[in-house]
């Protein structure tokens, strides 16, 4: 197990598109382990490979209040999405301190692979679906504050620039 570093936007290669996975195999389930491990350390609540510079089409979610919910998505593909939005104060562990609504489907169906290699179908709403959705954009190079105003997206890139020269 280990520590992942985890990429800060505005980072050029949190814009890279993962790649399937074509055999779940022990290298794939320790990258899920380590990243679990990353996202549990970090604390957050989901995390896609993408964050840790993998481009390969892998999620680990888990909104439960004990933390003790580990989802693994891989190759997930939306199947079904509501009509119905919801509005979220979302964050991202690639863009700490930063917490802006976004609005999105407020219920999804998604097809994806398990850890075993096979295909499962869930439904979310609620906070787990905005994180499924939220995830899923990484895995396509979309962060959260791609989805803001172009102002407010500036005004982002802006403050976390001059963090990370001081840091
Ligand atoms: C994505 O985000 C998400 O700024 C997961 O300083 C967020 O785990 C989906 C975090 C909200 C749905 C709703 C962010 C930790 C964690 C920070 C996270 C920070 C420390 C974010
Ligand atoms: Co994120």
């Amino acid at each position: 197990m280990a520590l992942l570093p985890i990429l800060h936007f505005p980072d050029p290669r949190l814009e890279k598109v993962a790649a399937p996975i074509e055999h779940v195999d022990d290298e794939v389930r320790r990258l899920a382990a380590d990243m679990a491990e990353t996202m549990y350390a970090a604390p957050g609540i989901g995390l896609a490979a993408t964050q840790v510079d993998v481009h390969r089409q892998l999620i680990v979610i888990d909104t439960s209040e004990a933390q003790d919910q580990l989802i693994t998505l891989i190759n997930p593909r939306l199947t079904g999405q509501s009509a119905v939005t919801q509005e979220y104060e979302e964050g991202c562990l690639s863009v700490p301190g930063i917490y802006d609504t976004v609005e999105r489907p407020a219920e999804v169906e998604v097809e994806a692979l398990g850890l075993d290699g096979k295909p499962f179908r869930m439904k979310a709403d609620g906070l787990l679906a905005v994180c499924i959705q939220h995830e899923m954009d990484h895995l396509q190079g979309i962060v959260f504050v791609d989805h803001l105003s172009r102002l407010k997206r500036n005004r982002i890139v802006s403050k976390l620039r001059k963090q990370q020269k001081v840091s």
